[in-house]
Formats: C-alpha cells, sequence, structure tokens
C-alpha cells in the first residue's frame, strides 16, 4: 500500500476517497465508564453491553492501522477531579442514583485518573498515540484536538467508538466545520438505543453526505490490502 495514494472504499451515500497517510482512526470515549457496569453509561439508566460489540471491529481496525503505521488518536470525555470544568448542568441533567463526580464501583463518575475513565484494556493506546481528554460531548470543543490534526497534515478522519447519537455524532459534526471529511464505519459505533444508532448513521449520510460516510470496517479493511 502505498499511503499517499487515493483508494476508494465503498461507502454511502457514495465511495469515499481515502488518503490513508491523510487519515487518522479517531476512536471516540472507549472506556470502562461506558463500556462497563458501574459506570457514567450505567448511571444514566443504561444496559452498557450493547455497546460491547464494537470491541472486535475496532480492534481490527486498530491493528490493521497500527501494522500500516497510520495515525491513530483516542478521546476520553472526563473531568477534573475538582470539578472545575463540569458545568453544573451536565451534573445535574439525568438525575441518576450516581451523578458526575460521585463514586461508584470503578472510582468517581467520569472523573480523570479513575479506573472508569480509562480506555478499555483491549483497546489500550500505545506512548506514540495522542489522548484527548474531552469536558464535552464533541472531541473539538475545549481540547487540542484540531491543533494535532492539522500539524499532522490530517484531513480526513474514521470515527469509531460511543455512543454514535452522542459524542459521535457531535464529534462528526464538529469536524465536518472544520473541514475534514469524516467517514463513520457502521459496525465500529453502537448506542445504548438501537433507533438513535440507526437514525444517527442516517443523519451523517444524508442529503448526499451532509456531514460524512457510513461504511463497514470490513470495506476499510479490504482498502488498506
Ligand atoms: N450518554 C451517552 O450516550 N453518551 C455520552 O454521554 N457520552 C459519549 O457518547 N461518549
Amino acid at each position: 500500500m502505498n499511503p499517499q495514494q487515493t483508494v476508494s472504499i465503498a461507502a454511502e451515500p457514495y465511495a469515499f476517497a481515502f488518503v490513508p497517510a491523510c487519515c487518522a482512526l479517531l476512536i471516540v470515549d472507549m472506556q470502562r465508564d461506558f463500556l462497563e457496569p458501574g459506570g457514567f453509561g450505567e448511571s444514566l439508566g443504561n444496559d452498557v453491553t450493547l455497546l460491547r460489540r464494537t470491541i472486535a471491529p475496532i480492534q481490527k481496525l486498530l491493528a490493521a492501522w497500527r501494522a500500516h503505521g497510520l495515525q491513530v488518536m483516542h478521546t476520553r470525555e472526563g473531568h477534573r477531579p475538582d470539578l472545575m470544568d463540569l458545568p453544573p448542568a451536565k451534573r445535574h441533567r439525568g438525575r441518576g442514583t450516581r451523578l458526575i463526580g460521585d463514586p461508584g464501583p470503578m472510582g468517581r463518575i467520569l472523573i480523570r485518573g479513575e479506573p472508569g475513565h480509562e480506555i478499555i484494556p483491549q483497546l489500550g493506546p500505545l506512548p506514540a498515540e495522542p489522548v484527548i481528554d474531552k469536558p464535552g460531548k464533541g472531541a473539538f470543543y475545549a481540547t487540542d484536538l484540531h491543533a494535532i490534526l492539522q500539524n499532522r497534515s490530517i484531513r480526513q478522519l474514521i470515527v469509531t467508538g460511543v455512543t454514535t447519537e452522542v459524542c459521535v455524532n457531535t464529534t462528526v459534526r464538529e469536524a465536518n466545520d472544520r473541514g475534514y471529511d469524516c467517514l463513520v464505519p457502521a459496525d465500529c459505533v453502537d448506542s445504548y438505543f438501537p433507533e438513535f444508532h440507526a437514525a444517527g448513521l442516517a443523519m451523517i449520510k444524508a442529503q448526499d453526505g451532509i456531514f460524512g460516510w457510513v461504511s463497514h470496517s470490513d470495506k476499510i479493511l479490504a482498502a488498506l490490502g
């Protein structure tokens, strides 16, 4: 594979012109807090097991990305231990039994440095892979992601992770407004709500790709060769 050469990936609403050297694999919020019992996802009343089917396909994509020496970035949603970056509205919305910052079985809910905030071990970042800590749903809001992407000449993103309609969709929208082309592999994102997953993907590719493209990890792996 020549990473500078454009390869066509079968996608909706039409083929994605993939340039591996200019394309980062972005893995959004694959944290214990969202994928394991006792964390933030469960505190909001969700069945966290639904999201776990994304793990194997993301692992496969990540292995291929690393094998080809392409760029990988991870994000984590979370807050400062002193909660000073946590809008009171975000803490109180949800009204669960445990709020952000409260103690739980994996440490304080959605707080940086706590076990629940960590990326799941199956997808643990390598030292050279940037980890973007974000206080919001979008990966660009109040982070240095845009600067890092610009400095690395990234123009395209393969966006994976959880959840489809919350952090993935928000990030794809933010990326779109900053000029990035985003491709979302449908099997590498998921939601606590199957109907929101479907709608989240439909909204990305509607209107001839108003926010980006939707495909499948198999198609991306085939393009990588
Ligand atoms: N609740 C929910 O579906 N998601 C989040 O709160 N954050 C992310 O999507 N990462």
